[in-house]
């Protein structure tokens, strides 16, 4: 009922066609700009529906409500009541859990465990930051003179500018949004142009919580705490960018576009919180089972079609596994099933558009054309029928529409290949081998290929050897590595975030990102004095006897 409910707000017909609605100061909105982007099934093709473009006006707008209702939530709405909307929203995000799935499955092409899986993580995140709502710790620091004392507040930021990414486009969002509102702050969140409907939805629903907990009246005091912005990066995204009237960015997506949107925020002297590419290696070690490293990458890479800023791209393999790996790696994705995401016997999914797959097309080229020893796959299904017998398990559809795009893996012989030094995003595994004459050395020849990676998000070492493992751990340049598995599978409530190129800040974990300290002195001394404690006393007569010295300097 509530989902039906969310959905005819969320998502009305407007001339024979669905539109998507932005949420803007407490209203839904078609979006009045000029621009308009159709929102495409990845698997079928099929337009779904459209979203257009936010005006700058409604930017403006979306602006100063969220300014006014931050300090309502900030200052009246108490601990308890914050929680209340923190849990109220959890059981509706559980209630709603299968058709948001769905939402999923059809926009972005996710295969059903993976989508119920993001589901699972939004849950998880609400919860994860309904225990944080209190966590809002200063501290109180000795200070150098008697009859004084400094302490901390910690403080929100305010309003907050959020730019979320097409592959999590609920799981990425939550993150953000809970972050700031469990920190006291409000939240504008530009939604990802492909698949922004999660998004709505997931306002939809806090919106609804805060009416459930607090009455319409309350609530639509506090509506604009959360605001969803859709449309272009480019004229949405960058109108928000230069707006200025926000406080802190958290931004979730390539790195290059991160590079533009800092240089956006820097304008301005916001901070910004980046969370961009990665190009996750897995390094296998020899004691480390073959069957067991096949279907770690397997995960690793396959999963959500190699869309996931975590995914494996690369294989470090030590000496004499390389190309055993790669025969088994072969032999397994080629086999899996890949169709429609919405079965349930389909194992991968689609690319999530026809851009991406044209990319992941051009990208593989100019791996092959930069030197490699062997490409197995490369390609999008649709157009080369010719790739039925190597592909045996395919879904009929995969061939005649949709972005599929074959399971790939280059074997190659130096980190100049474009795929070793690229974030291609898509079904794309690369392996190099490493040599290991001795046990140690191997280590540190598999670390030295690791962190020449521009990257460092998050990276594997699969070995049973707990000392190799931790001496990896500690010298590779990574913001989150996994031992004994791929390099999937990040938990909420261990913070996220990457390194280098990967970006800076951390998520899904904690308040730091959204708050920020103020020094509170107190000083009971009763009369005016100085803060250093060592000059208070001898200042005269320690200058005095420096004096000669002291002038010889610039003599
Ligand atoms: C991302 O890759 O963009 O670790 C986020 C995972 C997910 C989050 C990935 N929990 O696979």
């Amino acid at each position: 009922m509530i989902f039906q409910d969310a959905v005819r707000t969320v998502l009305p017909v407007c001339s024979g066609q669905k539109r998507v609605r932005s949420f803007i100061a407490g209203e839904w909105v078609w979006g009045y700009g000029n621009e308009y982007v159709s929102i495409v099934n990845p698997a079928t093709e099929e337009r779904l529906a459209i979203v257009c473009d936010v005006a700058s006006c409604e930017l403006d707008a979306a602006f100063s409500a969220a300014r006014d209702a931050q300090e309502h939530w900030y200052f009246e709405v108490t601990q308890e009541e914050k929680e209340r909307v923190f849990r109220r929203v959890a059981a509706l995000l559980e209630e709603c859990r299968g058709p948001l799935a769905w939402v999923l499955i059809q926009e972005g092409g996710k295969l059903w465990k993976w989508a119920d899986a993001e589901v699972q993580e939004a849950i998880d995140t609400v919860w994860h930051y309904h225990g944080e709502i209190g966590r809002m710790y200063g501290r109180q620091i000795p200070c150098q003179m008697p009859d004084k004392m400094a302490f901390t507040l910690r403080r929100p930021y305010g309003v907050i500018l959020g730019i979320t990414p097409w592959n999590f486009p609920l799981a990425v969002p939550s993150w953000k949004i809970f972050m700031a509102l469990a920190g006291g702050n409000a939240i504008i969140v530009k939604g990802a142009e492909q698949t922004p409907t999660t998004l709505s939805l997931l306002c939809y629903l806090v919106e609804r919580a805060m009416i459930d907990e607090f009455g319409a009246t309350k609530a639509r005091r506090l509506s604009s705490i959360l605001q969803a912005i859709h449309g272009k990066g480019e004229t949405v995204g960058a109108y928000a960018l230069e707006h200025g009237a926000y406080d802190k960015v958290l931004f979730t997506g390539g790195s290059e576009t991160g590079a533009i949107v800092a240089a956006a925020a820097g304008r301005r002297r916001k901070p910004v919180e980046l969370e961009l590419g990665g190009h996750g290696a897995m390094i296998l070690l020899s004691d480390y089972p073959m069957d067991r490293a096949v279907d770690e990458a397997i995960t690793a890479n396959l999963g959500d079609s190699g869309q996931r800023c975590v995914s494996a791209r690369a294989v470090f393999a030590v000496q004499g596994r390389a190309d055993e790996f790669v025969a088994r790696y072969w032999e397994r994705a080629r086999h899996v099933r890949i169709g429609n995401p919405a079965n349930p016997d389909t194992a991968v999914g689609p690319l999530v558009s026809k851009e991406q797959m044209e990319r992941a097309h051009g990208d593989i080229q100019r791996a092959v054309a930069s030197g490699c020893l062997q490409c197995h796959g490369g390609s999008p299904f649709l157009g080369h029928d010719g790739l039925r017998i190597w592909y045996p398990n395919a879904a009929p559809e995969v061939w005649s529409k949709g972005y599929y795009f074959t399971p790939t893996v280059l074997r190659t012989e130096s980190l100049a290949n474009y795929a070793m030094q690229e974030e291609i995003f898509g079904p794309v595994l690369s392996v190099q081998s490493f040599s290991d004459s001795n046990r140690e050395e191997a280590v540190w020849n598999a670390v030295k290929l690791v962190n020449a990676s521009r990257y460092g998000l998050s990276n594997a070492i699969l070995t049973n050897q707990l000392d190799l493992a931790m001496k990896a751990a500690e010298r590779i340049k990574t913001g989150i590595l996994y031992i004994g598995r791929g390099t999937t599978g990040a938990e909420v409530g261990k913070p996220f975030g990457g390194i280098k190129d990967s970006g800076f800040g951390r998520e899904a974990f904690g308040l730091e990102e959204v708050t920020y300290e103020e020094t509170v002195y107190i000083d009971y001394h009763g009369k005016p004095r100085m803060a250093q404690a060592g000059a208070e006393e001898g200042t005269l007569a320690r200058l005095e006897a420096a004096k000669d010295e002291g002038k010889r300097v610039f003599a």
